[in-house]
């Protein structure tokens, strides 16, 4: 199909024709492929690499579009597929305070992604740029980053060629290999106005980092050595530049590191692999590194927004996992603490909230709201846990699988700014807080930054892994996939705790789990895979993994498998 720009009465419906031609030149070389449905979920665009050019192709215009809309404002694109095999990979869009891209978008990158043909998608931009108010005229600016996955450079190449449909009103900034928590850094820090957040490259990262872990830890330091799994991902690369901007006050000791060697990425290591087998990498398994007493390790997931803690307990020899629950109750403690040190007036008195999924431990919901610590429950899904944690002073969001921060409002950080410490603990307490506010990343769960955070509070409280370890004892769970013929029968409520559809199937589950001493179990489809998970936990691990096993059978009854 052609425009003809010549024809065309007015500067700008000759400009117009002339993208649309461009678009179709670049649609015609990126086909979408038969018989393939796409969906933007909770983590964008995830499926085969192979089946991504078109995808990323019709991503690079709608974030033109976005930008535009936002009259110019950053638009992050990040091509990862966080935690999943080597031949998988994916997309995403990050909104210009470096959050995820807004849910009411999210169905028009579906649409535009499920275009059947270069007419169709023609017409689906066009009426998509008129409905959603978007002028073509006004710039566009866009960040973009990578994995390590080998399929990374030729995705990249067909998401560039969406941008340059637009000529030269569009401005690119590729960051090149990198962690998705640095592209959401880069993007807040790049929008932001007040020039404060930080310098929006990965050096102004890795400096604000490095300043704000240095203030914290003080003359606490060196710390003792700690090992690091990078899942044989970008989160080997993102550390070697920080150790190198930090120097020697955390001794980092690097394992999977292997960002070249085919088939490495998250296979039998990484945040995902420990939290779900709950057992160490074979290859740190069989390195002995943690078996001498008091050494503890932690492990990125591929694109290094995950991290899971774990040691070896110090007799018996036992896994012992220190997950996102076990980050979130041991920060939220400590900020808690923090803020009744800085003795704060009346009325700039500060609260921390606890955000958490039904994943999260039955134990760490106890232990938080036995100690007045507020805790809200949401659906599965980053986004949910980042808004919820917004409604609080100073709000910790984790998943149980290890992906989460802390947001500090812009009143706790005016509070803290302006207070008149009564005292030199007071005020060491709000400098501290205040440290924490740069430390963590405020976009977005960050491996790198959560890892210094639980550091910090380590070095502060004079703790190892055991001592944190010590605050409670996680339910013996178990967390299964099933794969069923079709998971949008299946339709959650009540923060996904209680299924809607199919009817009746709820009460089938309410029935099995009283029969568990302090059972508990869910059932929810999969935003991510095709298939739906179910989590039990119970007093023991014999019953826990019995209630999966029943609800499990109750999930295939109800997809009409049996
Ligand atoms: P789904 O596939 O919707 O369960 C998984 C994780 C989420 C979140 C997303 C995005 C579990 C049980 N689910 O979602 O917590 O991290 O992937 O990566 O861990
Ligand atoms: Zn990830």
């Amino acid at each position: 199909m052609s425009f003809s720009p010549n024809k065309s009465p007015t500067k700008a419906a000759h400009e117009h024709a002339l993208l649309l031609n461009a678009i179709a030149a670049g649609a015609n070389e990126y086909p979408k492929p038969e018989h393939v449905n796409y969906t933007y979920g909770t983590a964008g665009f995830r499926t085969l690499a192979t089946k991504l050019p078109s995808v990323l192709f019709r991503v690079g215009l709608l974030a033109v579009l976005r930008s535009k809309r936002l009259e110019g404002a950053t638009i992050g694109v990040m091509v990862t597929a966080s935690h999943n095999p080597e031949p998988d990979n994916g997309v995403k869009l990050v909104d210009p305070s470096g959050e995820m891209l807004d849910p009411t978008w999210e169905a028009h990158a579906t649409a535009l992604s499920n275009c059947p043909s270069t007419e169709s998608l023609i017409s689906t931009f066009t009426t998509l740029a008129t409905h959603l108010r978007v002028d073509l005229s006004q710039p566009a600016n866009i960040v973009y980053a990578y994995d390590t996955r080998p399929s990374g450079p030729e995705l990249i190449k067909a998401l560039e060629r969406g941008f340059e449909s637009f000529g030269e009103s569009v401005k690119t900034n590729n960051l090149g290999v990198t962690t998705t928590p640095i592209l959401h850094y880069v993007v807040k820090a790049t929008n932001d106005k007040t020039g404060t957040y930080g310098e929006p490259t990965k050096k102004g990262y890795n400096e604000k980092m490095a300043k704000a872990f240095r203030t914290l830890i003080g003359n606490r330091g060196p710390l003792a050595p700690l090992y690091v799994d990078c899942a044989n991902g970008v989160g080997a690369l993102a550390l070697q530049d920080f150790t190198a901007t930090l120097g020697d006050v955390l001794p980092i000791n690097p394992l999977n590191t292997s960002t070249s060697t085919q088939g490495s990425l998250n296979h039998s290591c990484g945040a995902d692999f420990v939290k779900t087998k709950q057992a160490l990498p074979p290859s740190i398994q069989s390195s002995g590194v943690l078996s001498k007493a008091g050494t503890r390790a932690c492990s990125f997931d591929g694109d290094a927004d995950r991290i899971v803690y774990y040691y070896l307990h110090e007799s018996k020899g036992t896994f012992r996992l220190l997950d996102g629950d076990k980050i979130a109750v041991m920060v939220a403690m400590f900020l808690g603490d923090l803020i009744v040190k800085a003795k704060l007036d009346e009325e700039h008195k500060l609260e921390v909230g606890v955000v958490q999924t039904a994943y999260a431990n039955g134990s760490s919901t106890k232990y938080l709201t036995s100690r007045n610590i507020p805790v809200s429950c949401v659906p599965t899904g980053v986004k949910h846990l980042h808004h919820a944690a917004q409604r609080y002073d100073i709000g910790v969001y984790f998943e149980a699988n290890g992906h989460g921060t802390v947001l500090f409002s812009d009143q706790a950080i005016k509070a803290l700014k302006s207070a008149n410490p009564q005292s030199p603990d007071s005020a060491n307490a709000i400098k501290n807080l205040l440290a924490f506010s740069e430390l963590i990343n405020q976009a977005v769960g960050d491996a790198l930054s959560d890892m210094l955070l639980v550091e910090t509070v380590l070095a502060h409280r004079g703790w190892g892994a055991a001592e944190w370890d010590a605050g409670y004892e996680d339910l013996p769970n178990r967390l299964v996939k099933v794969e069923v013929p079709d998971r949008s029968i299946f339709v959650a409520t009540d923060a996904e705790r209680k299924l809607q559809h199919p009817q009746g199937l709820q009460d089938t589950i309410d029935e099995t789990v009283k029969k568990y001493d302090m059972g508990r179990s869910f059932v929810r489809p999969s935003g991510t895979e095709d298939c739906v998970r179910v989590y039990a936990e119970a007093k023991t691990a014999t019953e826990a993994e019995n209630l999966a096993v029943a609800v499990t059978d109750i999930v295939k009854f109800g997809s009409g498998q049996v």
